[in-house]
């Protein structure tokens, strides 16, 4: 038991680090960590599981700092709970270069930091995915293996965020009842108080999501400890309503917006440390306070000590899969599955749309990897994302491995984050291309987190006909192939498919995307290859030694490539073919490979039905692009194809005027 002085100090320590901190760095936000030190101290000190000695213990319960830029409560409970990888030295470092003690918590920096979060809204999003991954994994594995619950701290931003609305309605459908929200209720944002712009009942509209919610003082920790354990026995997600002063402590400052974002100034900070009777000196806690803290910090060492000793005690198999599956490692024949399908590939050479072909790449990928978890926003038949093993999860029945995300696609791509963080599980999801933009920010963050994240993204150009230009992506393969670290594929037959998934799976720290064709392809890979040949991002599909003209190309229009090499070489002229399916891939080939590949052919030219922003990179500024300037239309995309002039025909004529 703590009483409520002890509370207090080890509150004020929160409050004196983070304010201290900002004001060395002399940027930051004192403001939220000041104003919900008593929340994040009732729960990191009664009821959050969590081992600093074993950050990484699958079964911890998960706490998501929501409103990101209230990081340094984050690095102040890491500190104080005696996590090693996170040292007073790194508190002073607050703000610099190479510190891990970031701007923004930043997953990676730190064990700890169960996700990136600064961008409001995706935290509470990435939150219900942890709590989707538990309750799947409570089904698969049992009660004894996976049994947590996942927190979330939440400001105003958050809540008033669209992204928020389509996570709470996602986990109220699913009834997470081991997802726990913590609102800080304080009034204020960057521009004053939120009544400025936002009259939303926020219970109301929880409720009618399908949660419980609460209110309570935010500063008495009974009353916080009371609402969560109430939270804990609930049906339903439970939203707590803190209502809490910003910049608590703070004698003039605290309640109004000065205190959000900018440091408080010396003097206030003398005068705070009048106020709440603390005496040391900046980055100094007192060691009573400190022994506390750390005696907090080992306050689940018996718990996660049982949990392995469960985990010992299970079936081998059991324990080999559950401990797999953690380590983010595929099964040993994972390949052997894909090598045998290429060949069957290679043998039937079927002309397919690359929608489809990913859901047979997929019946065989889920048939051999128990932790794929699919999904799609509400485009379930076009997208192709379930196979015979991907049972739809319910509210009542998580044994499933198909969620319906509702139309959210924002949520979605948020929540697979959550998912693929978690740990256990490889969430894919299913959207079309168009409405990646929908799923931006989410899948920016997975890139910069270094998750694996799978976005099957079909129909992916004018191709997809008759829904018109609102539904055909123009911009969006150069849109996404300009975020770092994403492996953004655009595959030209079953093959290519196959392979892309491969390599999508097999790369534990980078998201991908898979730009899908409605329409159907010839098969571009008639032979077997044992090789990955995607994995090097462009290859030669037709080569010749002496090529006056090099044809670049990815997905659909590396068909109209090798119709136009072959009317090519019925004129005489000697032309190759280079399949694109992955830029990033491809810019990360030696130098060697890049120049084999690029060629020194006269004339460049690159066929893809989107903007030519980034082809340069290939045919360089003189080459010939023959793609779209503008939006598409509404058509038979056979008759599109010729409308914006992207065909053989197009192709063979711009290399005959190049060749003179
Ligand atoms: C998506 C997004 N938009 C804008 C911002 C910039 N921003 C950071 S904090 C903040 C205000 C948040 O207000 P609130 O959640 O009430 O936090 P508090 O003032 O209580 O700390 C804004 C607009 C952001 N981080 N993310």
């Amino acid at each position: 038991m703590i009483s409520p002085e002890k509370h207090n100090r080890m509150a004020n320590a929160i409050r004196f680090l983070a304010m201290d901190a900002v004001e060395k760095a002399n940027s930051g936000h004192p403001g939220m960590p000041m104003g919900c030190a008593d929340v994040a101290t009732v729960l990191f000190t009664r009821y959050l599981n969590f081992d600093p000695k074993n950050p990484l213990w699958p079964d911890r319960d998960r706490f998501v700092l929501s409103a990101g830029h209230g990081s340094m409560l984050l690095y102040s409970l890491l500190y104080l709970t005696g996590y090693e990888d996170m040292t007073i030295e790194d508190i002073k470092q607050f703000r610099q270069m190479g510190a891990k003690t970031a701007g923004h918590p930043e997953y990676g920096h730190a064990t700890g930091i169960e996700t990136t979060t600064g961008p409001l809204g995706q935290g509470i999003a990435n939150a219900v995915g942890m709590a989707i991954a538990e309750k799947k994994l409570a089904s698969e594995f049992g009660a004894d293996l996976m049994n947590h619950y996942t927190y979330a701290l939440v400001g105003d931003g958050c809540l008033m965020e669209g992204i928020s609305q389509e996570a709470i309605s996602l986990a109220g459908h699913l009834k997470l009842n081991k997802l726990i929200v913590l609102w800080d209720d304080n009034g204020i944002s960057i521009d004053g108080a939120i009544a400025l712009a936002d009259s939303t009942d926020q219970h109301a509209r929880f409720k009618a999501s399908g949660w419980n919610t609460l209110s309570v003082d935010g500063h008495d920790p009974e009353a916080i400890a009371a609402a969560i354990e109430t939270a804990k026995t609930s049906d339903k997600p439970t939203m707590i309503a803190c209502k809490t002063v910003i910049g608590f402590g703070s004698p003039n400052k605290a309640g109004t917006h000065k205190v959000h974002g900018s440091p408080l100034g010396a003097d206030e900070i003398v005068a705070t440390r009048k106020a709440l009777g603390w005496a040391e000196e900046a980055f100094v806690v007192p060691a009573d306070v400190l022994d506390a803290w750390r005696l907090a910090g080992l306050r689940s060492t018996k718990t996660r000590k049982d949990w392995e000793t469960r985990l010992a005690a299970s079936p081998a198999e059991t324990k080999a899969e559950f401990t797999r599956r953690f380590a983010g490692d595929l099964p040993g024949n994972f390949a052997t599955a894909i090598d045998g399908y290429k060949k069957k590939l290679a043998e039937a050479k079927p002309t397919v749309a690359t929608r489809k072909a990913s859901e047979d790449a997929l019946e065989v990928i889920n048939g051999v990897l128990s932790e794929t978890i699919g999904g799609s926003a509400d485009l379930t038949g076009s997208n192709n994302t379930k196979t015979s093993q991907t049972k739809s999860i319910t509210p009542n029945d998580f044994s499933g491995r198909y969620i319906h995300y509702g139309i959210r696609e924002h949520g979605m791509a948020a929540a697979m984050n959550g998912i693929a963080l978690h740990g256990g599980l490889i969430p894919y999801s299913g959207g079309f291309l168009i409405f990646s933009d929908y799923c931006r920010p989410s899948i920016r963050l997975a890139a910069l987190m270094g998750i694996r994240v799978i976005h099957v993204l079909t129909h992916d150009s004018i191709g997809l006909g008759e829904d018109g230009p609102t539904h055909q992506p123009v911009e969006h393969m150069a849109a996404l192939r300009a975020i770092p670290n994403l492996m953004m594929f655009r595959p030209a037959d079953a093959t290519e498919t196959v392979e892309c998934w491969q390599i999508a799976l097999e790369h534990k720290h980078r998201p991908s995307g898979l730009a899908l064709t409605r329409q159907n392809l010839i098969a571009a890979r008639t032979d077997y290859e044992e090789k990955n040949l995607c994995s090097f991002g462009a290859y030669e599909l037709v080569s010749a030694s002496d090529a006056k003209v090099s044809i670049f190309a990815s997905g659909s229009e590396v068909e109209i490539a090798l119709k136009a090499q072959q009317m090519l070489a019925q004129k005489g002229i000697s032309a190759r073919v280079v399949s694109v399916p992955c830029f990033e891939l491809f810019f990360e080939q030696p130098d060697a490979y890049r120049e084999a590949i690029l060629g020194t052919s006269a004339v460049n030219i690159a066929v893809e039905a989107g903007i030519r922003q980034g082809w340069d990179a290939f045919i360089g500024s003189d080459g010939t692009f023959i793609g779209m300037k503008s939006f598409g239309a509404s058509g038979p995309y056979k008759e599109l194809y010729k409308h914006f002039g992207i065909t053989p025909e197009a192709v063979v004529a711009a290399a005959e005027a190049k060749l003179g």
